[in-house]
């Protein structure tokens, strides 16, 4: 397999299809296209970046082209097994699917505002009612899930899932954004952050040395 993948320190949808490719536990080459550079502009006109219309991540499995994060964890969990990914307890898996899903298509005033920068700290930074309200209600997921179905280990639904591939980029937000966050969540942080692959992927974008104004620059507006 191959995927293709943004710059560590911005790129929170690679995040979770790398995550994913870890978490398939399958060999994979990774491919790194640093994000809104010339190499950018000429690699996402190609064959192998075309499909998804430029947008990272990419996974190639054979002839099989699987893009956007959301697809590439189901596709793994059909090549593996539904339960490296998803709970199996039934009720567990039906929230994580759907706190899942709404990640994927939510939260755009907390992402929009709150960039992820692994490798920056900006605890002044000031972000509206409507960002702040998308906290408050990845905050109640977490905790619901946490108190329901997370006393198997210090995760989501207790073992590392595909839950906490979708939120690990909000922990590195709710990190470099200095979020005051309550006692429970505190401790997912660190589970998180602690987390070998997450310690990988966060290592690596410290070595990267391309900037992007738009992740550094908070005046400016912009998603990743
Ligand atoms: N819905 C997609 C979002 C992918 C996405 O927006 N990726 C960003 C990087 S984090 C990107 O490729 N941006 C480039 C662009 O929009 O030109 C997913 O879940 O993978």
């Amino acid at each position: 397999m191959k995927l293709i993948i943004g710059n560590k320190a911005y790129s929170s949808w690679s995040m979770r299809g790398w995550l994913a490719a870890k978490q398939s536990g399958l060999p994979f080459e990774e491919i790194l296209v640093p994000l809104y550079t010339d190499e950018w502009d000429n690699r996402k006109r190609e064959e192998d970046m075309a499909p998804s219309h430029g947008k990272v991540p990419i996974l190639w499995d054979g002839e099989s082209v699987i893009w956007d994060s959301i697809a590439i964890v189901d596709w793994l969990a059909d090549k593996t097994s539904r339960d490296r990914f998803w709970p199996k307890d039934e009720v567990a898996r039906g929230m994580a699917r759907s706190m899942c899903a709404e990640m994927h298509c939510g939260f755009m005033d907390l992402r929009r505002e709150c960039p992820m920068n692994t490798r920056r700290s900006f605890p002044d930074h000031e972000i509206s009612d409507a960002a702040r309200a998308d906290a408050i209600r990845i905050l109640q997921l977490w905790a619901e899930a946490r108190a329901r179905f997370g006393k198997s280990g210090p995760y989501l639904f207790g073992t590392f899932s595909a839950a906490d591939i979708m939120y690990a980029p909000v922990v590195s937000r709710f990190k470099t954004y200095g979020f005051k966050l309550p006692g429970f969540a505190i401790s997912y942080s660190e589970a998180i952050l602690e987390h070998q692959w997450v310690q990988d992927w966060c290592a690596a974008a410290e070595e990267e040395d391309w900037t992007l104004e738009r992740y550094e620059d908070l005046g400016s507006s912009a998603t990743a």
